[in-house]
């Protein structure tokens, strides 16, 4: 492999950090499951407009190409190879009462964290056995599940195309044919081994072997941001019983994307705010002084339709479970306050 030619479209982190000496450093490493730097770099090589533009094949991949992912984690998180991640997902450490009791602004909230299992290389680096033997894993302790998070696993291969279609129109599923997870070696087999489970409500869901092995998500209509928080604490707390996650004392919980290392977590609400967003200057000033991400309301690359936005924490590693939705939370108290000024 050769080094790659940048010109001014690669705005990715990893055309940024990717200098033809760390280049040169990196080049022949390989991790114990035969992950590489060419691998790593693919999805930004392929996807020039991406914006952190490498994934990682294990939790070896971190150390081994720290050349690369070091300033990639830095940049994104703040966060240095001095720095220890913590876990807090005491519900009692949050205070955060419903932002708009009324129901005027937030249309849903949505809170989810990413997991992989300790004794399989991650999803861009799994064998089709491997990614076979995690669903079934998982699958099966999920469908063990009682109570409130008691539930169904649903295979993707086996539901019909109307079927995953209304899923993703209505935030349920992942999308199918993602280019940046195509480029990374995610979307391989697809759709076998890839599916969702979900309580009959549909407010606790599990994606299985989309960008990570587990995305664990809490999720209802309206603004109890606690609700949702402490639903999505009882079933982690519930699937560590019956399986163990990857999680370095460094890097937190590890995942496939080095955004989303450390809490693996992204709190979001759906929030209507037609008049803010005329001035998007005003806007990104509050979600930036409180370490927020503005997505579209179909998700990350997507746009807002009709004035409703998808506000997250954009913060995850070196920070705690609380302090990500607490940032949420305070963020979209002043959006909404700000808003009803206008
Ligand atoms: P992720 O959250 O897993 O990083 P996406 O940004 O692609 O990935 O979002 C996944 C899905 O979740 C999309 O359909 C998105 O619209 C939906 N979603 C995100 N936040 C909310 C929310 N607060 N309410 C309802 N759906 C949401
Ligand atoms: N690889 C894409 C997405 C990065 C962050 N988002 C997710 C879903 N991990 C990019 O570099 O733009």
């Amino acid at each position: 492999m050769k080094y790659p030619k940048f010109t001014s479209k690669n705005s990715s982190l990893m055309a940024k950090f990717l200098t033809k000496e760390v280049f040169e450093e990196l080049k022949d490493a390989k991790t114990k499951n035969g992950f590489t730097l060419e691998k790593a770099i693919k999805s930004g090589i392929d996807n020039p407009d991406s914006s952190i533009g490498v994934y990682a094949g294990d939790e070896e991949s971190y150390e081994l190409f720290a050349p690369l992912f070091d300033p990639i984690i830095q940049e994104y998180h703040g966060f240095t190879r001095r720095d220890m991640h913590a876990s807090n997902l005491n519900i009692d450490e949050l205070d955060a009462p419903n932002p708009d009791l009324k129901g005027e602004h937030i249309l849903s909230t949505r809170i989810r964290v990413g997991r992989n299992l300790s004794d399989f290389p991650l999803g861009t680096a799994i064998s089709k056995t491997q990614r076979d033997e995690v669903e079934m894993i998982v699958s099966t302790a999920l469908n063990s599940l009682e109570g409130s998070l008691a539930g169904k696993y649903y295979p993707l291969y086996a539901m019909s195309e109307e079927q995953r279609l209304s899923l993703v129109k209505d935030h349920f599923l992942f999308k199918a044919g993602d280019r940046f997870l195509e480029s990374a070696g995610l979307n391989r087999d697809w759709p076998k081994g890839r599916g969702i489970y979900h309580n009959h409500e549909k407010t606790f869901l599990v994606w299985i072997n989309e960008e990570d092995e587990l995305r664990v998500i809490s999720m209802q209509k309206g603004g109890d941001i606690k609700e949702v928080f402490t639903r999505l604490v009882q079933a982690i707390r519930e699937l560590e019983k019956k399986m163990k996650f990857a999680f370095s004392e460094h890097l937190g919980y590890i995942t496939s994307c080095p955004t989303n290392l450390g809490t693996a977590m992204r709190a979001s609400v759906h929030i209507a705010l037609p008049k803010l967003s005329q001035d998007m200057k005003r806007f990104k000033s509050i979600t930036d002084k409180y370490h927020l991400q503005i997505r579209g309301v179909n998700g990350e690359h997507s746009q807002s339709e009709g004035g409703v936005y998808d506000i997250s924490n954009a913060r995850r590693l070196g920070v705690t479970e609380v302090q990500c939705v607490q940032d949420m939370h305070d963020g979209v108290v002043e959006l909404i306050k700000t808003e009803e000024s206008l």
